[in-house]
């Protein structure tokens, strides 16, 4: 793993390798009390049910509407989903990203495609949405700190932008990178995690129908706090396999490196498959604090976690004969 320096502590100070990963540890701890607050009832609760729905400030978009697969179960209000949100690269609090993120510039945006396929190379998003049907998917999102939301995404399979690269037959994993800009992203400068953010899928969850490439939500663009212009939605497995802003995308034979699993291999797996029966060491993941609605309480809206958060019966046959607690 590289070394990464601290701005807030000066080069003097600078430590051995196991008081910096003690270090990090203890942001990783930081960054993490707000939402094991949250679990409990905290001050950063949604807005009131009286609060006006946002205009949201992205182009409307035209999407098929009414998958077999969306859920009709009560939306988050875009308000919700719009400001409370994990995006670290703008800093750690749920508030940060949409209020840090007006220096972002989705656009141009390109995605660079590497390594075992057939087609690769650096490709303007225009293109690579070039001929794809736009479809609204609204799914359940788990994060693994135990709040759930109901969200319209607008998207494409991504399977049907995979094929196009013409993986080849080693291809067993497909990783993503997310665009590490510090003059626009103000938490590059803190190393939460160790950036850019990577994320990777084997490539039968990669190619699986419900695997989404989301480009809106609620009917428009995504904002940038929710991972503009180009971001994954995996329902079936903890929020942070969503990764956003994607700017690369590589095929590889190997399990790549993923964010969230180098910085704590013990607390969050590859797969991250969304589990009830296993609790994360730090607090149980049988129940979730459902973001939806505006009858939200501190008590109440508390929900039985599903195992793949409800589409077991999509995806469960991906992980037929594997051990799910040693494959957390
Ligand atoms: N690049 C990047 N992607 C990310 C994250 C992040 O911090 N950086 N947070 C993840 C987490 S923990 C969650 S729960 C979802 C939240 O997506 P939303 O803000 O659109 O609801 O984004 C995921 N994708
Ligand atoms: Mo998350």
């Amino acid at each position: 793993m590289r070394r990464r320096t601290d701005p807030r502590i000066k080069p003097s100070e600078i430590t051995p390798e196991s008081v910096y990963l003690r270090r990090r540890e203890l942001l990783k701890g930081l960054a993490f009390a707000p939402a094991l607050l949250a679990g409990c009832g905290d001050t950063q609760d949604p807005q009131p049910a009286a609060a006006v729905e946002p205009e949201l400030p992205g182009k409307r978009l035209a999407a098929r509407p009414g998958s077999a697969f969306s859920t009709t179960e009560t939306l988050t209000r875009a308000t919700d989903a719009t400001r409370y949100n994990n995006y670290y690269e703008f800093g750690t609090d749920k508030a940060d990203p949409a209020r840090n993120s007006s220096r972002f510039r989705p656009q141009p945006w390109s995605v660079t495609v590497g390594g075992k396929a057939a087609v690769t190379g650096t490709f303007d998003l225009e293109d690579i949405l070039k001929g794809h049907a736009l479809e609204e998917r609204i799914y359940r999102l788990r994060c693994v700190e135990a709040w759930s939301m109901v969200i319209p995404w607008i998207g494409i399979p991504l399977a049907a932008v995979l094929k196009r690269f013409e993986p080849a037959a080693d291809a067993r994993y497909v990783a993503f990178t997310t665009v590490a800009r510090p003059a626009e992203m103000p938490g590059l400068g803190y190393p939460v995690l160790d950036w850019p953010y990577r994320e990777g899928l084997r490539i039968d969850e990669a190619m699986h129908p419900l695997t989404l490439l989301a480009v809106g939500l609620y009917g428009h663009e995504l904002p940038a706090q929710n991972g503009a212009p180009l971001r994954l939605v995996v329902p079936w497995k903890y929020g942070y396999k969503s990764i956003k802003s994607i700017v690369r995308i590589d095929f590889t034979e190997e399990q790549p490196p993923t964010s969230w699993n180098q910085s704590a291999p013990d607390e969050y797996g590859f797969y991250s498959n969304v589990n009830p029966a296993v609790s994360h060491p730090r607090w149980s993941q049988a129940t979730e604090r459902r973001i939806a609605g505006g009858g939200f309480s501190l008590t109440g809206n508390r929900l039985q976690t599903l195992p793949f958060n409800g589409y077991a019966e999509q995806v469960a046959s991906l992980y037929a004969g594997m051990d799910l607690v040693r494959n957390h």
